[in-house]
This record gives C-alpha cells, structure tokens and sequence, in this order.
C-alpha cells in the first residue's frame, strides 16, 4: 500500500524531480552494505562484519569443481553469528571417492568454520547424503562442530524449525500422488524406505541416488519437483508440531507458507549462493551473496575513475 502511494506521489504533473528517482523499494541490508575494500583490514582496523543470530547454508559441495567455495568464504568474512547451521551436503563424499580433489579456496571455507567455532559460534553440522558418512558419527563433536542427525532449531521470537537436509524426503516426493490414497502409514514406510535403499546401495559400493538430480536431468518441469518437495517437507514438519523447517537438498532457496508451516530452503553454493539468515528479532531472509557480487561489480563500472594528480 506505502509502495503505491509513494508511485503516486512521483507521478504528479510538474513534479520537479527527475524521472530516474522513481520510489525503489528499499534495499535489503545485505545488499546494502559497504564495498568489500572497505572492509579495513589493510589499515589494521577490524573488518566489519554483519552480526545475526543464526546462519544456515547447506549444499557446498566442497570437493567438486562446481563448488563456490571462494564465494562462501568470501560470505563468512563478511559475517558474525550465535550458530551456524551447516545443513548437509557441505562435503561431497561421493566426488571425493572418485577423485580427490581439494583446492585452496575449499581448506580455507574448512578453516574459516573451524575459526568461528573456536571464536565463539555454536557450529552445528548436519549431513546430507552427499556427506552421508558423517552420518555414523551424530552426537559426537569434532573441532568445536556438533553433528546431529536433525535439529529443532527455537528462533528469537520463539518459533520451533525443524532443521533436516531433506533427502529423507526423497522418495515420498516420487509417490507422492499414491500418498492421497494411502494414508499415512505408508507415507512413514516410504520415508524410512529411502534411508533403507540407499544403505543398501551404500554396502554396494553404489553411490547414493539423488531424486533431486535425477530429476532435474530427466523432468523438464524442474517447478513441479519442487514445488512438490516443498508441499511434502511442509507436511512432515506439520507432523512433528513444529512452526517449520529448514532444509537445502534441492539448491533452491525459498521462504514460503504451507498452512500454519514456514519452509525454508537456504539454497546451495554451487548453482546459486544463497544462504537463510534470523535477524536478532527471528526474522529470517535469504541472502543472495552472488546477487551482491554483480550489484557491487556494477557500482564499481559506475564510480568515477580516480584522476591522476602530477607533481
Ligand atoms: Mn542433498
């Protein structure tokens, strides 16, 4: 309603302001913030760093070529918080079992966690099915890093969010049209059923089979999948008389309504680079790091150049 009335207001004849100031909504903070040059570390001044009370980014993928890990790291430099979430597939195993491969910019994201932990953030790890052998380990801690199975997570304004990666989900998602007709009996069986295929596929030396990527290569309505995975976590969250849930899985950051449920999806580093933030009042957001970096190459093109001063 403010938004209309501020287009109003623009539109009025011999409005003496020039038509390039039209009424932008306002820039979300993250988008907002100071140049990374500004950041101070090269004149010793701390650099300064955005503070929320809860972080989550999941689906890094560290260990394959496709991961972002150089963006990520680059996000959280720029970032304080009281926990950090690592919501599965952070590590891929399965890639790393094929070929080692280990760059730089993927030990620095390892270390960079590390540090936060060490400095005070409650890091909480929970596996995917890319990193499903830190599966065996849940409840124990390494470096400072908690690995849980799944969590509830109690944000600020004390809502309860069920933090799971999503694969458990898999399968349910595939018979999902069957789910009307069976009730909810079989909906139990078909989520443990996925934990039981791809234990099995796992003693065969067989990698984990993803219906997420599956998928993607096979449906073109890539939008159905999705917007069916949401449906069917939302459901499983009802269930366990949560306010919601976070999960990654299918690399598709979203915040979005299912009845008395929020889902929330803090997407992946690997085809875009987004991660769900809780503000300190239990607001939560998407960050979009990679939307930033082109905002921020932008206004560099834009900024005048620096004239050379002789003498
Ligand atoms: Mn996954």
């Amino acid at each position: 309603m403010a938004e209309m009335h501020a287009v109003k207001t623009f539109a009025r004849v011999g409005d003496p302001r020039p038509s390039s100031r039209r009424a932008a909504p306002p820039l979300p903070a993250w988008l907002a913030l100071p140049d990374r040059d500004d950041g101070g570390e090269e004149d010793g001044r701390a650099p300064r760093r955005t503070r929320y009370r809860t972080i989550f980014v999941s689906d890094v993928h560290l260990g394959t070529s496709g991961s972002n890990a150089a963006m990520l790291l680059d996000f959280l430099k720029a970032h304080e918080c009281d926990t950090l979430y690592l919501v599965g597939d952070i590590v891929d195993g399965w890639q790393l079992r094929k070929g080692w491969y280990w760059p730089q910019p993927h030990n620095d994201v390892v270390r960079a966690v590390l540090k936060m932990a060490k400095h005070g953030t409650r890091v909480i790890y929970i596996p995917g099915n890319h990193d499903e052998h830190f599966r065996d380990y849940a409840g124990l801690e390494f470096g400072g890093i908690e690995l849980l199975d799944e969590d509830v997570h109690v944000t600020a304004d004390g809502r309860r969010l069920l933090v799971i990666h999503g694969d458990q989900f898999d399968n349910v998602v595939l018979y999902h049209k069957w789910l009307a007709f069976l009730g909810d009996g079989a909906y139990t069986l078909l989520l443990k059923s996925n934990g039981l295929v791809n234990w099995c596929r796992r003693r065969l030396g067989l990698p984990y089979w993803s219906l997420a990527a599956h998928m993607k290569k096979r449906v073109k309505n890539a939008v159905a999948f999705i917007s069916r995975f949401e449906e069917v976590v939302a459901h499983a969250a009802a269930e366990r008389r949560v306010e919601g849930v976070v999960c990654g899985h299918i690399h598709s950051a979203e915040i979005r309504q299912f009845g008395e449920i929020t889902y929330y999806n803090d997407g992946d580093w690997v085809e875009s680079c987004t991660a769900l933030v809780e503000h300190g009042d239990g607001r939560m957001e998407i960050i979009d790091w990679a939307e930033r970096d082109r905002q921020q190459e932008l206004a560099a093109r834009e900024r005048p150049r620096p004239t050379l001063v002789t003498g």
